[in-house]
């Protein structure tokens, strides 16, 4: 007997409805949802592979504890009493401060990671915080942060009604997008040229993206800022500027933009001045127009004010903000806020070896290793990592790999043993996609269109598994000293927060629980668990919430239940001045820390490098280090191979197929050349989350095809300073003919 259900895709930031074929307690198909309110039945082959990541052999399904090189499954009391005595004798040894957290990718794409993530960084009580952050969109984050005072008031491009799309560092035919929460992004792209729209690429490689562009532009990797900041200059120059309301500091960006004409920044940038004021023009001739920037631009050199620029031209052509443009989602779990706040900082303090500054609580991946190898007063001795693999996704994997074997203590929740948790001493694998609700708590703040959905577990759990919420929650009490109310109640955590949220919620005149009695509030949540009653709360508060009365046609978790497909809640709206957090209740457009950073872009403008560099790349069917078990993912043109362009090849004397050994300042690999004119001149590139050659992990699959860890070439020691990103883009390299083995 078969049966559908229906669950939102937890692999990539597309957050596509699937439909799920159900046979026997397994998955046995999965499809695109047509009936998806944002999906509208568009998948991928990752998505239509969850099937197969349920039921990999090699998941793990009960706890693991390590003895020297013996793995032993034991039950949940067992693994969590474990991580219970590993911490608290490295505590009473070394106090809190060597405790670190390392927080990777999916946690943004489960219910446990959006819920107790932080809650466990915080609960350890060290400034030891690290996440995948800092090897991503960091930048973004502090351009935010600094500009409207709130890091997460990402303002996402309006592709379904815009009609000039600037894109750079992004290749959402592979990707399937971010921090730009679209499912079916090629079809968006697609419509939006159908409909006499403009797509404009900025990327160093031929793309699937770029070939669905109007126009491709080649840039050297690591220096869009100079092509945005010939652009800001060129809109002030010829005199194009509209800016948008609410914006304070226009004279000073105008200001320190005058040392970036076209002519001047041309050469830093590869792109030809003529086609640097053709941009400007264009985004101030268009009837709407966006500019959009990802992880190209982001992990970089200057990739915060890369960032930043973007949201500098949004502004001043007056598309921040209006339909069409680049516009702030308002998600189902966020209130409306009050156009007014704190600001945002960083640098309230510094990491120990390096001291480079906090950002949004974190300090910077790339510094991990050398807080745990480097020995001293606050010296970490445990690691938690929860769904990260930094051995392989971070700049120094070898590095790191061996501070890792050197710690007291590390617990990894994790659904495999890789060439991370290989070093934990205790792994508490969640269950797979298949067996956990899902609800999106980060991607509503990206997304390009405002709906809700809730995904019930499709599947019950097996015996022995434990859902990933009661893991993280569990371990956020074991790391605040309260395991025995955690053991006691596993809702305890839950009602913790709840009773927190309800006591602030009823004592502020705005909200439409003024006054009332958080009890009987609390008493009201819907929800077979703890962590459905927090997303029930936070969605009758939420923006379009029911209030608890207050508008009885308002969302509940109760509505959502009975919409498997999810419920619309219609194109995005125009949000200044509310969303804004700023003391000045303005858009920061020239922040100081910017401002200065500009010096540094100026400062670097004579610097003509020369030789190879090297860029990353993504295929449809990997994603970062962890789904090249699949066998589905793993065949055809997913490969580890350097793409080296012809040219090159001729004056290295290298030819496809042969093997190629690349240097960099920190590190080597060998890996196989493919030869293409996908790369420009000059540019050569490399996939990530490969180098599954580690001995002591438990995947097969990867294992048999291992590539090579690109993270050995990035350099640990390159940051963009003002958000602690690594530099993944843009990595001078050597390259010879490997000798033959
Ligand atoms: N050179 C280079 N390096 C890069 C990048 C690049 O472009 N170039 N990209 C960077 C980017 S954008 C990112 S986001 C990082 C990613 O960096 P990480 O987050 O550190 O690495 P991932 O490969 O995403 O590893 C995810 C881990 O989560 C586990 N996992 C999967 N599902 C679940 C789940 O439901 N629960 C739990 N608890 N665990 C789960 C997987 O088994 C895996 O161990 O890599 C970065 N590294
Ligand atoms: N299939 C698949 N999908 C994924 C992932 C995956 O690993 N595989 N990872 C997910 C994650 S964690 C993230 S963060 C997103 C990332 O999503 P995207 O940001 O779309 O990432 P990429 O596909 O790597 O595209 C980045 C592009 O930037 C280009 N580039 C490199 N250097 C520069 C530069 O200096 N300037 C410019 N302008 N371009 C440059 C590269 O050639 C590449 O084409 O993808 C997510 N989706
Ligand atoms: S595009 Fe992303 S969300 Fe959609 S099916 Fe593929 S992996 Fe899942
Ligand atoms: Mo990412």
């Amino acid at each position: 007997m078969t049966e559908k259900a229906y669950r939102v895709c937890p692999l990539c930031e597309a957050t596509c409805g699937l439909e799920l074929t159900l046979d026997g307690g397994r998955i046995t198909a999965a499809r695109g949802d047509r009936a998806d309110v944002f999906s509208a039945g568009f998948v991928c082959p990752k998505g239509a592979a969850v099937g197969q990541l349920d039921n990999d052999p090699d998941r793990l399904r009960r706890p693991l504890v390590r003895t020297g090189t013996q793995w032993r499954e034991v039950d949940w009391e067992e693994a969590f009493a474990a991580v219970e005595q590993g911490l608290a004798a490295v505590v009473a040894r070394h106090g809190r401060q060597a405790v670190a957290t390392y927080l990777g990718n999916p946690n943004v794409h489960t219910v446990a990671g959006g819920l107790y993530a932080g809650a466990l960084a915080r609960a350890v009580g060290s400034t030891q915080v690290y996440s995948a952050s800092t090897v991503d969109q960091m930048p973004k984050h502090v351009s935010s942060g600094l500009l409207f005072g709130d890091p997460l008031a990402i303002p996402v491009p309006d592709l379904d009604r815009t009609d000039y799309l600037l894109m750079l560092g992004a290749n959402p035919l592979e990707s399937n997008g971010s921090l730009c929460t679209a499912a079916d992004f090629p079809g968006k792209l697609k419509a939006l040229r159908r409909r006499g729209g403009r797509l404009v690429v900025v990327d160093p490689r031929r793309t699937r993206t770029t070939d669905l562009a109007d126009r491709h532009l080649r840039i050297r990797p690591g220096s869009d800022a100079y092509l945005l900041a010939g652009i800001v200059h060129t809109l002030f120059a010829e005199k194009l500027t509209t800016p948008v309301d609410h914006l304070t500091g226009i004279d000073t960006v105008q200001r320190l933009t005058e040392p970036f004409p076209p002519e001047t920044v041309a050469a830093a940038c590869g792109i030809a001045a003529e086609d640097i004021r053709a941009l400007a023009r264009e985004l101030a001739a268009a009837r709407t127009a966006a500019v959009y920037a990802r992880i190209g631009t982001s992990t970089v050199e200057f990739g915060t004010l890369a960032s930043w620029l973007v949201d500098v031209l949004n502004a001043l052509t007056g598309n921040l903000d209006r339909p069409g443009g680049a516009m702030f989602p308002l998600a189902a779990r966020r209130r409306r806020g009050t156009g007014t706040g704190r600001g945002f900082t960083t640098g309230r303090w510094h990491s120990r070896v390096r001291k480079l500054p906090e950002v949004r609580g974190e300090l910077p991946a790339v510094t991990l290793a050398d807080e745990i190898a480097t020995p001293g007063e606050g010296q970490v001795r445990a690691l938690i990592t929860v769904a990260g693999n930094p051995v392989l996704s971070v700049p120094g994997g070898d590095r790191l790999d061996t501070a890792l074997a050197g710690l007291d203590f590390m617990v990894s929740v994790d659904p495999y043993l890789n060439e991370t948790t290989r070093h934990a001493h205790v792994v508490l694998p969640p269950p797979p996609p298949g067996r956990s609700a899902h609800f999106d708590l980060a991607f509503g703040d990206l997304a390009v269109r405002n709906t809700a959905r809730y995904s019930p577990p499709p599947l019950p759990l097996e015996d022995g598994e434990l859902d990933e919420c009661r893991i993280l929650s569990r371990l956020v009490l074991i790391a605040a000293g309260q395991a025995a109310a955690a053991a006691a109640d596993p809702d305890a955590l839950d009602n913790t927060v709840i009773a927190g949220v309800l006591a602030k919620a009823v004592a502020d005149p705005a909200s439409p629980v003024h006054g009332r009695d958080p009890a009987e509030l609390a008493a009201a949540l819907h929800g077979t668990t703890g962590s459905e009653r927090q997303i029930d709360l936070m969605l009758r508060l939420g923006a379009y919430g029911e209030g608890f009365g207050a508008d009885p046609e308002g969302l509940t978790l109760a509505r959502l239940l009975d919409a498997p497909h999810g419920i619309d809640l219609g194109p995005l709206r125009p949000r200044l001045p509310e969303v804004l957090r700023t003391p000045s209740g303005r858009i920061e457009l020239c922040p100081e820390p910017l401002a200065a950073d500009l010096d540094r872009l100026r400062a670097a403008l004579p610097e003509r490098r020369e030789g190879l560099v090297l860029v990353g790349r993504r295929h449809l069917r990997s994603n970062n280090s962890w789904l090249h078990n699949l066998p589905a993912l793993t065949r055809g043109s997913n490969r580890c191979t350097l793409h080296l362009h012809p040219e090159d090849a001729t004056a290295l004397g290298l030819a496809d197929g042969d093997t190629a050994r690349v240097r960099s300042r920190t590190g080597e690999v060998t890996a196989p050349v493919e030869l293409t004119e996908d790369v420009m001149p000059g540019v050569v590139s490399l996939p990530h989350g490969w180098g599954h050659d580690r001995p002591g992990t438990r995947m097969q699959v990867a294992a048999a095809v291992p590539g090579v860890n690109v993270n050995q070439l990035t350099d640990p020691g390159a940051v963009d300073p003002l958000s602690g990103t690594a530099v993944l883009n843009g990595v001078p390299v050597h390259i010879e003919r490997a000798a033959a083995v």
